[in-house]
């Protein structure tokens, strides 16, 4: 079959004529539903297999939670390198046990009233929380992430725009490879993702794997985006392949958060556990950026974070405070 006849059902109507340029004309789960199609899957070897389980301790009071996630982070210098040249850091001990089991038990309640039971093998999302749930709130807003968000960067202040739980059930595929870049529709590349599991991630529950670099644009010029299969994906894996670009998927111990930029390139393996992979990432970008002047479907449902705000205007609606000082 032609490229050009190829459908892909999971595209809302209005996205499957023409290019990317169109806006996205579902929600946010209908995105990931969409996107997750385009990631080349392996046969699978083999059953699914126990995941680690959740912290096996008490779970944090919610004033424990807030006093711990108010308390600055101390981000040693070599990690600040390390983000700036690689484009993202593992940071150990962001989170205690305790407090990552409190978060853990909170996301099960609202995903399960919002998605029910019957969800093997999906890609759940939900986003937002923030606005409605008093502890996803001390997360988005954490002076504590907010602060590592901007030492990061570099940045005086970073806003929030958006927050999410992804949660990747038993049997769901890869996460196709992709750079955040091409999903916020902000004109800024100090834009960072705080990706935060709430249990242990070993190897086959799929953690997030990073390519090393902030020019890998350059690897894979002239790659065309597929928005209906995975060829996009298969060939980001062979460039990066032939190109040596080092790649680090290591699994994440309990109370571990990534960072990752917006030029960082990344993946995840397939869920092979019977546990589902949760994790919340919430995005932060620098105080003063704008809002792109075109963006595209890939964008999703940005006006939903970005609201009364016009394509070029600087992104600080009433959904993006300030939330963190470097
Ligand atoms: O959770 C995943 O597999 C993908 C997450 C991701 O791409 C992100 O947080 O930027
Ligand atoms: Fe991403």
């Amino acid at each position: 079959m032609a490229v050009n006849d190829r459908v892909n059902d999971k595209l809302p109507e209005a996205n499957r004529a023409g290019g990317i340029d169109a806006a996205w004309d579902g929600d946010d789960q209908q995105w990931w539903d969409w996107y997750v199609t385009l990631a080349a899957n392996p046969e699978a070897a083999g059953p699914l297999v126990d995941g680690p389980g959740l912290p096996d301790v008490a779970p944090a009071s919610d004033a424990e939670v807030e006093a711990l996630l108010a308390t600055p982070y101390d981000v040693a210098p070599a990690a600040v390198q390390a983000f700036r040249g690689d484009a993202f850091v593992k940071l150990p001990g962001v989170l205690p046990p305790a407090v990552v089991r409190r978060l853990a038990d909170r996301l099960q309640e609202l995903l399960a009233a919002e998605h029910g039971t019957d969800t093997a093998g999906r890609f759940l999302a939900l986003e937002q929380m923030w606005l409605h749930d008093d502890l996803m709130r001390l997360v988005a807003l954490s002076p504590r992430i907010g602060g590592i968000a901007a030492t990061l960067l570099g940045e005086d202040g970073v806003r929030i725009y958006h927050d999410n739980a992804l949660s990747k059930e038993p049997g769901c595929g890869r996460t196709p490879w992709h750079h955040d870049d091409e999903h916020f529709p902000l004109d800024s590349l100090q834009v960072v993702t705080a990706w935060m599991p709430v249990s242990a991630i070993p190897a086959p529950m799929g953690p997030l794997s990073f390519a090393h670099g902030t020019e890998l644009r350059e690897v894979l010029d002239g790659l065309e985006f597929d928005k209906v299969g995975t060829t996009y994906d298969v060939a980001v894996s062979q460039r990066f392949g032939s190109s040596g670009v080092q790649v680090t998927e290591t699994p994440y111990a309990v109370g571990e958060v990534s960072f990752h930029s917006s030029l960082c390139f990344h993946t995840a393996g397939p869920n092979r556990t019977t546990q589902p992979r949760r994790a919340l990432a919430t995005t932060y970008f620098a105080d003063g950026a704008r809002v792109v002047d075109a963006p595209t479907m890939i964008s999703g449902t940005w006006q939903e974070f970005l609201p009364d705000t016009e394509p070029g205007a600087v992104a600080r609606s009433r959904l993006n405070p300030v939330v963190g000082h470097g």
